[in-house]
């Protein structure tokens, strides 16, 4: 099983020493050298390497041309201080099945693939699965190249600096008919397999869910010198709404997060002028999704309103509901359910991927692993090697059973 090696190589680019969590966003440094392990994991394998007009990694096994491919793989880039797991799990698992296949001398009548999707979390220009979006056709070449960063870089720029060009990103309608099914394996982000006591589960479907930005506009002033009442703080309005958002996402039975914000002029003695803050939310189903962001952005405009702050809402992203394929999915549990007459669990979840993207245009399947802590996107992030190993020998039999002759 080669999966201990390769996991022991990729574990290092672009862990922070100080608190264990990785800052592998995409087109910087640590993306790159993630992306050189994948060139290397594909070329010493004697797989087809390849990378396509939107910069995601391939490796074939078998000729792409021949149609029908069963890929699998994930992301290697990650939230800012983010776990080990989640991404890289589904790539390195993916490379271990196909050792496992060439090791059961498996006869496969198609071709497979390994993937890395690039830039899947949005960490560094704010819009997730951003290499699958563009691939699909969800994200246009103009949109891609306006995403800006912190540092007011573009992804065009980044592109171009990381030596990938940036004019040739676009949909790959081409791409996507020559495969047949696209199986993720990813750790579970979230602790319903360690209730149930299973190693390795099918996903049912991705919750609804949504990035929108709040821009709270008020007046910078003198912290020291301007009286509380002559004031118009937008901090003010910020903190009441972040409060809202629990309130409402208990009323709707959502989750609502505002894990960033940005503050003009970001003075410890100056009132803000700007406070921009980014709500996730995300719900089972868009009714609740729809009610917990509109209870939100009301409070919010009553608070504004009350202290002459100026609030801007603007929806940078969303993702519908996403069923995964019926059939496909019926199938892993057939699969994986024929030896040992198991159940496999089938379980919903809240957390986006490249396999929700592309399920609007292929087949598209997944596994979670289970994640003992639930905790994700966080270095908490874990799962025990040997529910790894066990992930691994499903994806194999997945592959197996989807490809062979
Ligand atoms: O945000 C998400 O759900 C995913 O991890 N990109
Ligand atoms: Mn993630
Ligand atoms: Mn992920
Ligand atoms: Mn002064």
């Amino acid at each position: 099983m080669t999966f201990h090696s390769m996991w022991a190589e990729l574990v290092p680019i672009g862990r922070s020493s100080a608190s264990g969590g990785y800052r592998r966003y995409a087109w910087t440094p640590a993306d790159l050298d993630c992306r050189a392990w994948f060139k290397e994991q594909a070329e010493s394998r004697g797989l087809a390497y390849e990378v396509d007009r939107n910069g995601n990694q391939w490796a074939w096994l078998g000729d792409p041309d021949a149609g029908d491919a069963v890929v699998t793989g994930s992301h290697l880039d990650s939230v800012p201080d983010g776990g080990a797991f989640d991404g890289p799990l589904g790539v390195v698992s993916s490379f271990a099945a196909l050792d496992e296949l060439r090791a059961r001398g498996t006869d496969l009548a198609k071709p497979l693939a390994v993937v890395n999707f690039g830039d899947e979390e949005g960490a560094r220009f704010g819009l997730a699965c951003v290499g699958s979006r563009l691939t699909a056709g969800q994200l246009t070449r103009e949109q891609a190249h306006r995403l800006t960063d912190g540092e007011g870089v573009t992804l065009a720029r980044a592109m171009e600096a990381a030596g990938y060009d940036p004019d040739t990103v676009g949909p790959d309608p081409e791409r996507l008919a020559r495969i047949g099914a696209f199986v993720e394996l990813h750790v579970e982000q979230g602790r319903a397999l360690d209730l149930t006591g299973d190693r390795v589960g099918i996903a049912s479907a991705i919750w609804p869910h949504g990035r929108w930005r709040f821009d709270f506009r008020g007046e910078a002033n003198h912290a020291g010198t301007t009286r509380l009442t002559d004031r118009h703080d937008p901090m003010l309005s910020y903190a009441e709404t972040v409060l809202a958002a629990r309130r409402e996402a208990e009323l709707a039975g959502a989750v609502a997060t505002f894990g960033k914000i940005a503050v003009e002029p970001n003075g410890v003695n100056a009132i803000p002028s700007l406070v921009r803050g980014w709500l996730d939310s995300r719900a089972e189903d868009q009714g609740r999704l729809d009610a917990v962001v509109a209870g939100i952005e009301k409070a919010a405009g009553e608070y504004a309103a009350a202290h002459g702050i100026a609030l801007d809402v603007v929806r940078e992203s969303f993702t519908p509901v996403v069923e995964f394929d019926h059939a496909l999915r019926d199938e892993l549990a057939r699969i994986l359910g024929k030896d040992t007459g198991i159940t496999v669990p089938v379980l919903g979840t809240g957390a986006g991927h490249d396999a929700g993207i592309l399920s609007g245009r292929i087949p598209t399947a997944m596994l979670f692993v289970r994640n003992p802590t639930g905790v994700s996107h966080s270095p908490a992030e874990f799962a025990a090697e040997d529910d790894c190993v066990a992930g691994v020998l499903a994806l194999a039999d997945v592959l197996e059973g989807l490809a062979r002759r």
